[in-house]
Formats: structure tokens, sequence, C-alpha cells
């Protein structure tokens, strides 16, 4: 645990009890500061208590004594509707901060010599893949990477800071809007399409949250920033005019003079004038697509400047063995792969799957978000055929109808699997993919999108383990 030693002797609220509460109040509680802690539901007020907190009633609290609120980063403090602590805060004049500001605090209190590298992502899809991958690159380079965040653990349950540590950090806009000091050595910006719009109100409100990553950069700091699309464009040509730090473009599509970019699967890094080759993508454990390759883009930008061999970096990012639920790889039966990636609870997550592979049989539906899979309209040439699931299957029939797209109502994912697995095994395709990506959320069959794709992949397990038995028998025989 990180300790906060920077607020001691004042009196913080930290609401919001979840993981980034706990920790904040221990943190905090550890370094000297008066902690009032609260949390609406009475199941995470007992959680707490369980795990040591002594709890204090905010309703009927003095808040005239409150020097910040920590703010647990889901809960808002202004759209849709401030919070009622958010209210009190504001009423009080009080700063409301999230756990990435005490940490960011911590490290600005340390001499300067004694200060950790820090490694920052945002961007609205690939933040976990690039996260991780930069930390993976880190380790096998031999260098001590700390990760967490939005990711995993948070910040302040990470372990205590030296020179050496690197910390790679994947942050929400929640989290960004609600930090003020963090100086990242490296910042990432991936991409930006619409996200958390009834919190930050509009496209203007959510990239402005976003592009907090790199306030406080000083000129050695590098801002590494995503160029294949619009925003990321004009992102790049405004933080080059600010000149304030190295700026590195990179895309995951086309060639750029300076920069990093992916040629037909080749990454290049055009960063010191010349132009050298780092690794062949194509030949990555687990970065299948074009978006992974802008991620591996990014990972390679962002450890630019602490130091790394570049042909140890390429290594490094062809043996990642990727996220699960995130395209991840299965296994095989025959020529059939078996892909999960249940984390695309939206059509433009599922977008990317779809664009990876180009024989597919796509199981597909849950509870759509708004416009379902209508976006995805152009793309679905590579879908050989649909199976549908959940409560969106209808609504999906009628869209695949209009597009032509061979499709069947299938139910659940069980059902999907092993009618999706009979056709592709006949279908005479080269490389067919059975791809759970249901462009939905999951809530209809199952809790959360991790349980989907749990289910998924312990379905496609028994059908592989089935084919190697029998494979085995026939041996035998
Ligand atoms: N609560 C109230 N009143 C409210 C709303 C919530 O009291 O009106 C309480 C709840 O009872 C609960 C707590 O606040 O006890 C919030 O719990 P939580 O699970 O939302 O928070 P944490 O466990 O601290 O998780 C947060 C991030 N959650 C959100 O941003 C919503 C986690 O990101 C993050 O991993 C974690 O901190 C560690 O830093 C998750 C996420 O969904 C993965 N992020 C969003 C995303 O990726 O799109 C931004």
């Amino acid at each position: 645990m990180i300790i906060a030693n920077t607020y001691k002797g004042q009196t913080l609220a930290v609401f919001g009890l979840g993981r980034t509460g706990i920790t904040a109040a221990k943190s905090l509680t550890k370094g000297g500061a008066k902690v009032l802690a609260w949390d609406d539901m009475q199941a995470s007020r007992d959680a707490a208590k369980t795990a040591g907190i002594t709890l204090t009633d905010l309703t009927s609290a003095d808040w005239s004594k409150i020097d910040a609120l920590v703010l647990s980063p889901g809960i808002p403090h202004d759209k849709p509707k401030p919070h009622w602590t958010a209210q009190r805060a504001r009423e009080h004049d009080i700063q409301i901060i999230c756990d990435i500001e005490i940490f960011a605090r911590e490290i600005a209190a340390r001499a300067p010599e004694r200060r950790p590298t820090i490694i920052a992502i945002t961007g609205t899809n690939g933040k976990s893949t690039t996260t991780s991958l930069i930390g993976h690159i880190l380790k096998a380079c031999g260098r001590d990477a700390q990760i967490g965040g939005n990711i995993g653990r948070g910040v302040l349950d990470l372990d205590d800071m030296h020179a050496g540590t690197h910390y790679v950090l994947e942050l929400s806009s929640y989290q960004l809007e609600r930090t003020y000091s963090l100086r990242a050595n490296s910042a990432v910006f991936i991409n930006l399409t619409p996200d958390h719009i009834d919190r930050h109100g509009d496209m203007a409100g959510y990239r402005a949250a976003k592009v907090r990553i790199f306030d406080n950069q000083q000129a050695k700091d590098i801002a590494v920033v995503g160029v294949d699309d619009d925003n990321g464009q004009h992102l790049a040509t405004e933080l080059i005019a600010k000149n304030g730090r190295r700026i590195i473009p990179i895309s995951g599509r086309r060639a750029l003079g300076r920069g990093v970019s992916v040629i037909n699967g080749k990454l290049y890094a055009s960063i010191n004038r010349k132009s050298v080759e780092i690794c062949d993508l194509r030949k990555a454990q687990a970065l299948d697509g074009q978006h992974n390759w802008q991620n591996a883009a990014a990972a390679f930008a962002a450890v630019q400047g602490i130091g790394l061999d570049p042909k140890a970096v390429g290594k490094a990012i062809l043996s990642f063995d990727g996220l699960a639920h995130r395209m991840e790889r299965i296994g095989k039966v025959v020529n059939v792969a078996y892909v999960n990636d249940s984390k695309a609870t939206n059509a433009e997550a599922a977008r990317q799957a779809l664009r990876a592979y180009d024989d597919i049989f796509w199981i597909a539906g849950g509870v759509a978000k708004d416009g379902g899979i209508a976006p995805l309209a152009t793309e679905l040439s590579t879908v050989r055929k649909a199976y549908l699931i959940g409560e969106a299957a209808p609504a999906f029939h009628r869209v695949l109808t209009k597009q032509n797209v061979d499709h069947k109502m299938s139910g659940d994912i069980r059902r999907a699997i092993l009618c999706a697995t009979r056709d592709a095994l006949a279908s005479g395709a080269k490389n067919p993919v059975v791809l759970l990506s249901p462009a939905c959320a999951s809530f209809d069959q199952y809790k959360n999108f991790e349980l989907r794709g749990d289910a998924f992949r312990a379905e496609a397990k028994a059908i592989i383990d089935m084919f190697e038995a029998e494979k085995a028998k026939g041996r035998a025989a």
C-alpha cells in the first residue's frame, strides 16, 4: 500500500466504500489524516467495517471541518445529477478528488531523484490491453512495473515506490476529472469515441476530462497520441502547437513520417529520424486486429525515453498473452478457432473483432445499447453466419435480414456455440472463427460480461476436449 502522508493533520471525507474508497480510507488514516468514511449502501458500510474502516455518518457530519472529499470515481459530482455529498462539498467550497490525486500528490512530495516513472493510459477503447501490454514489456525487460488504476488494483493499493518503480496506470475519464496534480512521464491517449456522455454532458466534456492526462507534463515527458481518428489528429496538432513535451503520434494502419506505425502488420518506429522495423505483429500471440496493432504501437511509443532495447521491446510485444474476454483465443478444433470477446458490450467494440478475421461464425446478442448493431451494417462482410442470443435477438434479426446475412435464433451461448462449430467445420473456410463478440451488455442472462465470457470459454473447452478425446480414441484403435 502507498501511505498518503500529504494530507497529514487534515480531515477528509471518503465517500463510496468500494475498492477505491476502502484503500483510500486506510492509506489516509495511516498517513495521519482524520478520515470520515461513509457509503449510501448498508452492505458496503458493513463490508468496510469488516475491512477495519471506522464509519462516520456524513449525512449529519459538520462539513465546515472537512478539507477535501474523496468521491468514488463512478459517483457523479455534476451530471447527470450531483450526488448529495458533491452538493455539500460545493456549498462548503471543498475540493472533490479521487485516489489518483492522492497518489499524484504523494509522488510530487518525493525528492526528484526518488520519484518513480509514471506511464498513464487513457482512451475509450483499448486502454486495458495497452496498460497490460506496457506492464508486460517492462517486466520482460527486467524493470519493476506495477499495474493498476481503472484496472485491477486501485493506485493506492499498489506497492510503495522507489526510484526504479514504473507505475503503469489505466485512467478513466471519471478518475481524470478529479485529478489535478498528476505528472505523467509518459501519457497515452489511444482514441476517443462517444461514451459516458450522461456523466460528461457531451463529447466536448468527455474529451476535456480525458485530455487532463497531459496536464503538468514537462519538456522531457512523452505524449503518445493515436491518430487513427479525427479526434486524435486534432489533439496531436493541438499538442504540437503547445510544444511543451515530446509528442509521438501512433497509428495501427498507416505509415507516419514521424511516429510509430503499423504497416501490413509490421510495427515500425520512426522516432529519431530513421525508420526501424520493430516486429511483425501478425506473429504476436494475442494481438489480432488493427485496433490491437494500434495498442501495440501505443505501448512501444510509451516506453520510449526509459532506455529499453527496441529489439527486446519487440520480442516482449510478441510474447504478450492478452487479456481475458478481449479477443481471447481459447483453442481450436481442427481449423476452427474459438475467440472470446465478451468485453465487446457495444457495437463499436464488436466492430474491431469483425474486422480482425475473414470467416466469422458470430455469436451476438444480450441487452443492446442504443442503436443496437445498426452501426455495423457495413461491417458484416466477414460474417458467414450469426447466432443470436438474449433479448436483442429479434432486433438483430431485423438488421441481419436487411443486410442479407445468414443467421439463426439460438437463444443461449450453449446452443449458439454448438451450431456455430458444426457450420464452421462444414464451411470449407481456411481459418474459420467462432467468435463471441456480443455487441451487448450481458445482464439478461449473466451477472456481468466476465461470467458470460467464462461460460463461452467453458463451452469451447468442452468441445475442444471432446474432439481431442475422439482423436486419441481414433489413434488408439
Ligand atoms: N455508492 C454510493 N452512492 C451512490 C453510488 C455508489 O454510496 O450513489 C457506493 C456504492 O455502494 C459502492 C461504492 O460507492 O460501495 C462504489 O463502488 P464501485 O464499485 O463503483 O467503486 P470502486 O470499487 O472503487 O471501483 C472504482 C472504479 N469504478 C468506477 O469507476 C465505476 C473501477 O473501475 C476501478 O477499477 C476501481 O475504482 C479501482 O480504481 C471500473 C469501471 O467500471 C472497472 N470503470 C469505468 C469504465 O471502465 O468504463 C470508468
